[in-house]
This record gives C-alpha cells, structure tokens and sequence, in this order.
C-alpha cells in the first residue's frame, strides 16, 4: 500500500471526500491540515498552489478534489464496475460537486469581512490559475460579476442550483431499488459518500435543506450509520467549514 499525505486547510471543505473515502476503506494516510500562516510557504511546493492536493509515496502530488476522490474510490473499491456505472457515478458526484462549489463561494463572500480581500483573493487566482477564465470572464462586467458578485446574488445562484439539482438527485436515487438502498448497484460508493459530505455545509446553513427530498435524507443518514464512517465522524475534527 502506499503512503498518502493529503494536504488541505483545517476544515471540511473539499477535502472531506477524499477523507471519507479513506475512513470507508480503513486506509492509514496523513491528514495534513495546513495553517493559513503556513500557507504561503506550502503554496510554492504544490504543483497546483491550490489546495487539497493528495501526495502518493513522498512524490506524485495529484490536485483537484474530485480527481483525488475518484482515484481513491477506484483504488479503494468505491467506484463502478464498467465505463456506464463509473460514469452515471462520477455525474451524481459532479451535480454535488457543484452545490458544494456555490456553496463554498458564498461562504467565502459571508466571512470575508473586506470585499477586497475577497477581490485580490480571487484575482490572485485568476492570474496563477485561471489566466484564460479570466481573459473570457474580462470580456463580460469587466469579469466581476461571476467570481464577485452580491452576497445576495451568490445566494440566489446557489439556491437554483439546489433546485435544479436535488429534484434530479431524489429521482435518480428513487430510480434504483425504490432509493432504499445506494445510488448504483447494490453496495456504497463514492457518490453515496459524497451525498453525505457535500450535503454538510449546505445543511449547516439551512438545516431544511432537503426536507422535500426523503430518500437524499435518508441515503444521509444510512451514510453516516456506515459503521467505519460513523466511527470517523464521532472522532474527526470539529471544525466551522
Ligand atoms: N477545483 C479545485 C478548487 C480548489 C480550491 O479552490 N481550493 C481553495 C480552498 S477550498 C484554495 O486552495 N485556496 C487557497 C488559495 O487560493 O490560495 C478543487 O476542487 O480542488
């Protein structure tokens, strides 16, 4: 087996799917959570200055959380069994991917105190990251709507996107075995683990979240019973994010 460093800040956010995947699987690795006054420093040695970054064996640094998630399960046993399962697998876990990406952005936008910061957080990122995003996004607004837009207007995308996107999560869980069960097949996967950890923040926010959707809410909760998994989250850190 090899060694697994996973480097992310003090907090849930993006990581917690790859820690869940690794909690499921009962795989030893490193959960290196970094301090904000740390960061600068880490940030020259990710190859991605972004974070979470898996690092396997001391050397191969792999960022993007859903990539990490997704090689984790493969390795783990927590994907599908052919091209079709693997896919309609990875689309449930994309659909939340982007709740808890709108999510995270209003998040961001609440607890910054300085709008500012909030700016030159994101235009640092444009320029080391996203250089072509922000050429296109420049040719709109002067590129401020998307990344910096209102509180408000954070928050009603984000709400449309829970509302585009859990009616159709609801049904394609109704779809298999009556949605009594997992989300693919006949056992827990990475989509199943990631309806329980993408859903956290957002339901921190508003706890009625899924009050029309009984079968999300119940996944939740056979998720969280998951011996392994309840384990982890009795034991984990407790923190805001
Ligand atoms: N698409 C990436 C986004 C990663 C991301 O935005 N990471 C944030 C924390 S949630 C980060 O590293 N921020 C530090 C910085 O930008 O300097 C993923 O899913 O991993």
């Amino acid at each position: 087996m090899p060694t697994y460093n996973l480097f992310y800040f003090n907090g849930r956010g993006r990581a917690e799917i790859c820690r869940i995947l690794f909690a499921a699987a009962g795989v030893h690795y490193t959960d290196r959570r970094i301090k904000i006054s740390e960061w600068n420093r880490f940030k020259n040695k990710m190859n991605f200055s972004i974070l979470p970054v898996l690092q396997i064996d001391g050397e191969t640094q792999i960022p993007q959380s859903m990539a990490i998630a997704r090689y984790l399960a493969k390795e783990f046993g927590f994907h599908g069994k052919n091209n079709v399962d693997m896919a309609r697998i990875e689309s449930i876990c994309d659909c939340l991917n982007d709740i808890l990406d709108d999510y995270l952005q209003l998040y961001y936008e609440k607890n910054f105190s300085k709008k500012a910061a909030l700016r030159d957080h994101y235009n640092d990122t444009c320029r080391r990251i996203l250089p072509f995003l922000e050429k296109t996004l420049g040719q709109y607004d002067n590129g401020t709507k998307y990344f910096f837009g209102e509180q408000e207007e954070l928050r009603r995308r984000y709400e449309l996107m829970c509302d585009r996107i859990l009616p159709y999560l609801e049904k394609t869980l109704t779809s298999n075995n009556s949605g009594n069960k997992w989300f693919v097949g006949d056992k827990i996967l990475m989509c199943d683990l990631m309806c329980y950890s993408a859903l956290e923040n957002p339901l921190h926010d508003k706890s009625s979240l899924l009050k029309d959707y009984p079968k999300l809410q119940a996944l939740r909760k056979r998720v969280a019973e998951h011996p392994k998994i309840d384990q982890y989250i009795k034991r984990r850190e407790k923190t805001e994010f």
